[in-house]
């Protein structure tokens, strides 16, 4: 079946429930029928259907979860199990997470809102789940052996509270942390404020990501668990460029895009073309006087911020973590810098050692981009993605914001690459090549060369070097 027939089937069965006053009251005891999805699209917002008003988001490359009314409780139904994720068209990693998808399912409440929610385990070990950020009872919290016994596998455990404080927040496990998180077990939480709040703007577009992280060897589908600092895919809700869906808007929208960090480092965002400001997180809205411009903004590990602008420069800006590393997909780090080094010597050695050996680095790494070097199955090139003028050559946690004067209020879809009007793009200089002016030989001017000083030769890269 049609993964997305059955999330709309579904979503309308529970739409049905509600709107049917005759529902058995022993049907309405039993467990919510799970919600599942698959597919790897950004959904669009669900809008609720049932109970307080709001303004839903919208998780990049995910979906929210649908709820059921019981009696004026929101009841959910997590499931936590393997699943199959598609990181990036040509790439499938074998993850943990809920129903059908790393990170799991968004859930958004209102505040105020009684929430129930069933989680089952279908994990091959115990689990539990952690309400990151929420107040609420102790018992309700989550740690496995501190505030209850972890739900060993096959069973089903239930949370209730009230969703106490706006904001934004995340759930995931808390048993065997490592592992379950290092698997891709998170999904985030929304609580929407249930009157204006002066602190909380409405916005236009409301985004939300997680930022996670992944060891996964070329060639193979599983993460390693034991990473702790070295991992090779910096995914958002595990999908690394060129799989992660720009972030679109209509000039003028005020974009919230509410970020939070689950792995190992930290994570400066960076937007293009507009300033930001952060208007809360996990800790709830921040007073005015704790707000300022920036263009990028430090997400530390299990922080949420918000990161709020009006979109009004048309085009297609990057966003992107600027930690270089982080903006790559999977490669080894263990290379040494081979800038203006003459390999063709080297490189016809090596080939008789190594078949297939290319060198390269010489001029850097641009070329990687361009390079259609031979990879293992399920394995995505370092650097990628097409744009419309050559390869971006970016992976990981990269996309791009959309903003176009046409886009309709509320639409969503890709509206192809920026046509940037006449006079207004970078462009090469015409006429005769002159000559590049250049600050003065930094060797010339050295102390005279001393006995046992070592001489290096490099062979500076021209336009037809190195073929
Ligand atoms: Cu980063």
């Amino acid at each position: 079946m049609n993964p997305r027939r059955k999330f709309l089937s579904g979503a309308g069965a529970i739409a049905g429930a509600m709107a049917t006053a005759s529902v058995a009251r022993a049907a309405m005891a039993a467990l919510p029928e799970p919600v599942l999805q698959t597919r790897p699209d950004t959904m669009p917002p669900l809008q609720p259907a049932s109970g307080r008003p709001y303004n839903p988001v919208v998780t990049l490359n995910g979906w929210t979860l649908p709820w059921r009314m019981n009696q004026g409780v929101k009841e959910f139904h997590l499931v936590a199990e393997p699943v199959v994720r598609e990181m990036a068209p040509g790439f499938k990693a074998r993850l943990w997470g809920y129903n059908g998808q790393s990170p799991g399912p968004t859930i958004e409440v209102v505040e105020g809102d009684r929430v129930r929610i069933f989680v089952t385990n279908r994990l091959p070990e115990a689990t539990s789940i952690h309400w990151h950020g929420q107040r609420l009872p102790n018992g309700m919290d989550g740690v496995s052996g501190l505030t209850q016994p972890a739900i060993a596998p096959g069973k089903t455990f239930v949370y209730e509270f009230v969703a106490r404080r706006p904001g934004t927040f995340m759930y995931h496990p808390h048993a065997d942390e490592m592992v379950q998180m290092a698997m891709g077990m998170m999904g985030s939480w929304i609580t929407h404020p249930r009157a204006p709040n002066p602190l909380i703007e409405a916005v236009d577009r409301d985004y939300v990501l997680l930022l996670n992280a992944y060891d996964i060897e070329p060639g193979s589908a599983t993460p390693k668990i034991a990473t702790m600092l070295d991992f090779n895919l910096w995914s958002w809700n595990s999908r690394v460029f060129p799989g992660i869906d720009p972030l679109v808007a209509r000039q003028g929208d005020r974009v919230r895009i509410r970020v939070g960090n689950l792995t190992m480092t930290n994570h400066p965002m960076h937007l293009h073309g507009h300033e930001f400001t952060v208007t809360g997180g996990d800790g709830g809205p921040r007073p005015l006087a704790a707000r300022w411009p920036e263009v990028t903004a430090d997400v530390a590990v299990g922080q949420m911020r918000q990161l709020e602008f009006v979109a009004d420069e048309e085009g297609d800006w990057a966003f992107h973590c600027h930690k270089s590393h982080h903006t790559m997909n999977a490669m080894g780090h263990d290379v040494p810098n081979m800038l203006g080094v003459d390999q063709r010597d080297l490189a016809g050695k090596l080939a008789r050692l190594v078949p297939g050996y290319m060198a390269m680095g010489e001029r850097g790494m641009h070329e990687m981009s361009e390079m259609e070097m031979p990879l293992p199955d399920n394995t995505l090139p370092m650097m990628a993605g097409d744009g419309p003028f050559g390869p971006i050559g970016m992976g990981g946690m990269f996309s791009v914001l959309k903003v176009r004067r046409g886009q309709r209020r509320g639409d969503y879809a890709d509206p192809g690459w920026f046509r940037h009007p006449p006079g207004t793009q970078a462009r090469e200089v015409a006429g005769p090549p002159q000559p590049a002016p250049r600050a003065p030989d930094a060797t010339s001017d050295a102390r005279p060369a001393r006995a046992g000083d070592t001489e290096v030769r490099v062979r500076k890269p021209g336009p037809h070097a190195g073929h």
